[in-house]
């Protein structure tokens, strides 16, 4: 199914049913009283997130949703019906905004979490209702109230614990498939990888994180070039963020400033995001020569003293990346926090 990951929808809730003027008509009683019943409620606009659902793809489709109005109210003091609420089920970590006045409106991060939207309106009162001691044959009745309407605007930002930067094929796929049991798709070509997915990594026997992998990123991304940063978004939840460089046939000074400049385009981003790129990994070294990694892993351990944790692996070898996954996971232990 196609990722989507932004929509805008207009919901509304069920209008009250109006209430009824009418009164009892009996063979035996010719003036009887009033009867008319109250109209039922109009249906509730519900938004609940769900775990089997990872794109909002299918607003593609619909874009309006209706929930079920009140029915009228009936003779005999009969309530109309209530309407039924309508629940539209979203990926977990959908946030919802009201697009007129731009505020978040909620963030359905857990399986099942649950939020009333929009209220039904509720439904309006029958003549009965307005009999009294002065007034026996009263013929008022009131009508429903509109149910609540709002135009919402879907994001989806990916639940991951760890987040993937690194520029067009520098090995994220390769990552992912090499500690997860996910299969992105792998290629020699920029930008092989579209849209972010999820994969699982098991890291210990008991104890498992979340790893996402998105497309790649170039400089100027902030400016829309390659796939531009629209991606970005997805790191935004993570707990830590690992960049991944290729360092095959590249110069020290030349990693140096690909790990700046990618640096500088989540910057420009969200400067938020900086804080949790701790991680970095120095990938293919398959093709590398021993002695030169090791010099060029000592000038970066020095370049960047202590802001990141420099690991060297190869993501097609499976070569260093089990290890990069257990650090990263005993990192982020709660005893950690
Ligand atoms: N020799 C070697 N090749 C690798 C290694 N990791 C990845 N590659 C190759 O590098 C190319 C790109 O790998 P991908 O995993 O698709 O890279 P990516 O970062 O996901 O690329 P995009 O999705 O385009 O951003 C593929 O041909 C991989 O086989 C590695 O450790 N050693
Ligand atoms: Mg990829």
């Amino acid at each position: 199914m196609k990722f989507i990951d932004e929509v805008s929808i207009d919901v509304k809730a069920g209008d009250g049913g109006n209430g009824l003027s009418s009164f009892r008509r009996l063979k035996n009683i010719p003036k009887g009283g009033p009867d008319g019943g109250d109209g039922g409620n109009g249906g509730n606009i519900i938004f609940r997130s769900v775990n089997n659902l990872n794109t909002l793809s299918k607003f593609r489709f619909q874009r309006k949703f209706n929930a079920q109005n009140g029915k009228r109210g009936g003779s005999q003091n009969k309530t109309g019906s209530d309407g039924q609420d309508l629940i539209i089920e979203v990926p977990c970590g959908t946030i919802l905004y009201d697009l007129e006045t731009k505020n978040s409106i909620a963030d359905l991060v857990n399986d099942q979490d649950e939020l009333l939207i929009c209220k039904g309106g509720r439904g309006g009162f029958g003549n009965l209702r307005y009999k009294s001691s002065t007034n026996r044959s009263p013929t008022k009745f009131t009508e429903g109230k509109n149910g609540e309407s709002l135009n919402i605007g879907l994001e989806l930002r990916l639940l991951a614990d760890i987040g993937l930067l690194g520029k067009p094929n520098a090995g994220k796929s390769s990552l992912v498939r090499a500690v997860s049991s996910a299969k992105p798709k792998v290629a020699d070509y920029a930008f092989t990888t579209l849209h972010p997915s999820l994969g699982v990594v098991d890291y210990s026997e008991n104890s498992s994180f979340v790893i996402s992998d998105i497309p790649g990123l170039i400089a100027g991304a902030s400016k829309g070039v390659g796939l531009g940063i629209q991606f970005l978004k997805h790191l935004s939840r993570t707990k830590v963020i690992v960049q991944i460089v290729d360092i095959y046939n590249k110069t020290s000074k030349e990693i140096i400033e690909e790990v700046k400049e990618l640096t500088l385009e989540l910057e420009d981003f969200d400067s938020e995001l900086i804080h949790k790129v701790k991680w970095l990994a120095l990938n293919k070294i398959d093709l590398v020569d021993a002695e030169k990694l090791e010099a060029l892993r000592n000038e970066l351990e020095s370049q960047f003293k202590g802001d990141l944790y420099i690991y060297c692996v190869s993501a097609a070898k499976k070569n260093g990346t089990q290890q990069l996954m257990r650090d990263i996971g005993e990192f982020m232990e709660p005893s950690n926090d």
